[in-house]
Parts: C-alpha cells; structure tokens; sequence
C-alpha cells in the first residue's frame, strides 16, 4: 500500500510566492500541525540545488509525522531526497516511464483536464487523479476550462482512481466538493496565503 485515500483528505501544494514571505518549512510545519494529510512541493523556477535541499528538509519534518511528501513534476529530485512519490501533469513524464524509475512502491498522482484524459488514465496504475481545475483560480492561470461541481461529480462517477479536487479549493468551495465524492482538495492560496496556515488548515477540515 502506497497510502491510504484518507490522506488525500486535505492535500497541501505549496507556493513560496504565496507564503507571505515566510519561510516555507514553516508554512508546511503549521499547515500539518493543522491536519493537513499530504504535501506536495511545487517548484517551479528553484534550481536542482535548491529543490534538492528544500526537498530533503521537508521530508524530515514530514516523514517521522506519517504525512506523504509529494514532489511536483521532477522525478530526478523525487529520486535524489527519496520523496514519497510525484504528481505528473500531461505534459510531464509520461506515467509509465516515471513509474519505471521510481519502482512499485512509490506514490504518482496524475492531473487530468477533460474526461479524455480522465478516462486514458483508466488504464494506468496511478495512485490518484487530480480534477484540475475545479473552478478558475488566480493562483494558476494557464489552466484548461473548470470542470465545475457537475463536471466533478462526473469525473468521480467515470474513474476507479481516488480523486483529488484542485482550483478554487477553501472553506467555501469545499464542502460541496466532498459531497460531489471527491477523496480530498488540493489547496494553494488558501493555505499558503493565511495569516494563520494552522488554523486555516483546521478550519478546512471543520467545514467539512
Ligand atoms: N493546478 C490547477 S489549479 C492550481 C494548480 C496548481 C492552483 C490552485 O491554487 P488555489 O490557490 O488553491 O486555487
Ligand atoms: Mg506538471
């Protein structure tokens, strides 16, 4: 067992340029002292050096906590810091060739951005899809359309993989995310961006 879908439950994607300057491990030491139950480190300019050295310290905040530390696109730094697992985009490793490098036992986690890719990814051993994204988010703006919550609940009806909703995702947005089957939310802004990333976590996970 690579996790368990509980542990999507409140999945964190991290965003230094949203952190309000603060430090990131801080960010993501609260956020989990908060309930989040998996982090994904999403880097998009850092150098190898730097990803490596974010990566690794990361991982020894999280690994002794029980919570999965997920690397964004880049197998090679998943690989060097023996990080949990990787979410791959469409456009990144294809799936079949990340999962050879990375061996049965690791995580992928795979973002799909229509019911075409949704239902290619059927036939891949991936640990969850990410329905990106739900709504439109200022976070990404090189997104495909939303799929809003009829195109989520479909997506959940279509798949046999544990999905994670992302764009748009907070207190508001998420309950009726959960109530549309969706495994877990994949949050940005409204983790990274609070002035309490604690209490924001937790107050996510009461709304729920
Ligand atoms: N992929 C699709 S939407 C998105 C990513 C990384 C950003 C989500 O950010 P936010 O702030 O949680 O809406
Ligand atoms: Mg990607």
């Amino acid at each position: 067992m690579r996790f368990r879908t509980s542990q999507l439950r409140l999945y964190l994607v991290t965003d230094r340029a949203l952190s309000l300057g603060r430090d990131l491990e801080w960010v993501v030491g609260e956020a989990v002292k908060g309930g989040v139950s998996m982090v994904q480190l999403r880097e998009k300019d850092m150098d190898t050096r730097g990803f490596i050295d974010l990566g690794s310290r990361l991982l020894r905040l999280l690994r002794p906590l029980g919570v999965p530390l997920i690397i964004n696109d880049r197998v090679d730094v998943a690989l060097a810091v023996d990080a949990d697992g990787v979410h791959i985009g469409q456009s990144d490793m294809p799936y079949e060739t990340a999962r050879r490098l990375l061996g049965p036992d690791k995580i992928i986690g795979l973002s799909v951005e229509n019911m075409d890719e949704l239902r290619q990814a059927e036939s891949l051993d991936v640990d969850y899809v990410a329905v990106s994204p739900v709504y439109s988010t200022a976070t990404k703006t090189d997104t495909a359309a939303p799929f809003g919550l009829d195109g989520l609940r479909e997506a959940v009806r279509l798949t046999r993989h544990p999905v994670v909703a992302i764009g748009g995702m907070n207190e508001n947005t998420a309950p009726a995310v959960f109530a549309a089957g969706a495994d877990g939310i994949a949050v940005v802004s409204a983790i990274c961006s609070a002035p309490d990333p604690a209490a924001a976590s937790a107050k996510l996970l009461s709304s729920l």
